[in-house]
């Protein structure tokens, strides 16, 4: 990455009075979090890829295998702590009046850097709610008790995530769209967006005419549709690009 693309990145960062985030996994990849397509670590267990067991089909099927797949990953994260990225985010949200993040993940990892000002589009993996229900239900810790976990009322629970097939959660996207058409720079850091609905907050920012700066080690199919592309892990490029 040149010193003149960082810069010139940093220039709309500084410039900006609203900004829109949008995260996917290659943010958490610095601290241990594997990603579901391409840079390297890609989620597989069982022998079965993510997209098939992150399903709202496996869920109907074999709620157990979903949970066991969940608390597979809920040990992994339990052991891990946000990256350089994460923090240089959360201490971002303080200089703007208007700031939103709007991630993918599931993790925990934003709001554990600190993050407030945050839209979770896919859920959050230590959260539980009854089938059927928007009720969430906090699952922080694990292993848990039994599996499916049970509700305060006996009632038995899914992830509060957003499997493959199913709808986000009730106006989450809404929102996030609303104000990614007035922001002025929308960042897109970690993430090969190519999941819908989510991967239209960048698109529509940048079609309602904000600058749009990608960070991500490899060319995403997003890439040519960005102002400034830096290539390089997150970890690296988020913090200098506030820095500056
Ligand atoms: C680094 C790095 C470093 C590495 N620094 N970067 C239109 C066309 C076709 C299909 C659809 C469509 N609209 C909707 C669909 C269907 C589907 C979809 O989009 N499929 C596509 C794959 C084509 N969408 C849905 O099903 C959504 N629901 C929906 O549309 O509802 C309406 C509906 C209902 C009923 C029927 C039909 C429609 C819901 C999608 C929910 C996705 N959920 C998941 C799983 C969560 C559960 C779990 O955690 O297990 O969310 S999928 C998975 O992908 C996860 C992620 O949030 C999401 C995005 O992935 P992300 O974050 O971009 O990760 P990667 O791995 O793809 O990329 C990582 C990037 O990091 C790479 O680029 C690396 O280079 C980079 N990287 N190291 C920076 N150090």
């Amino acid at each position: 990455m040149s010193d003149q693309l960082l810069e010139k990145a940093a220039r709309y960062v500084r410039e900006a009075k609203r900004v829109v985030v949008f995260t996917g996994a290659g943010v958490s990849a610095e601290s241990g979090v594997p990603t579901f397509r391409g840079g390297g670590n890609t989620a597989v267990w069982r022998g079965m890829p993510a997209t098939e067991l992150s399903s709202a089909e496996l869920l109907e099927r074999d709620a157990v295998t979903v949970w066991e797949w969940f608390e597979y990953r809920r040990g992994i994260l339990a052991g891990l702590s946000p990256n350089p990225a994460h923090y240089a985010l959360a201490e971002a949200e303080k200089r703007y009046d208007e700031f939103l993040l709007v991630t993918q993940n599931v993790d925990g990892l934003h709001q554990r850097a600190g993050s407030t000002k945050i839209i979770e589009l896919h859920g959050n993996i230590w959260r539980g709610r009854p089938f059927g229900s928007s009720k969430t239900v906090p699952l922080p810790d694990t292993p848990l008790p039994e599996i499916p976990p049970k509700g305060p009322n006996g009632e038995v629970l899914r992830p509060d995530v957003v499997l493959f097939g199913e709808m986000l959660p009730a106006g989450a996207f809404e929102e996030a769209a609303t104000v990614a058409a007035s922001c002025d720079v929308c960042l897109v850091v970690g993430t090969s967006a190519l999941v819908y609905p989510a991967a239209r907050i960048p698109e529509i920012a940048g079609q309602a005419g904000a600058a749009v700066i990608e960070i991500n080690p490899e060319e995403t199919r997003f890439s040519d549709f960005a102002d400034v592309s830096l290539r390089g892990p997150a970890g690296e490029i988020v913090p200098k690009l506030f820095g500056k």
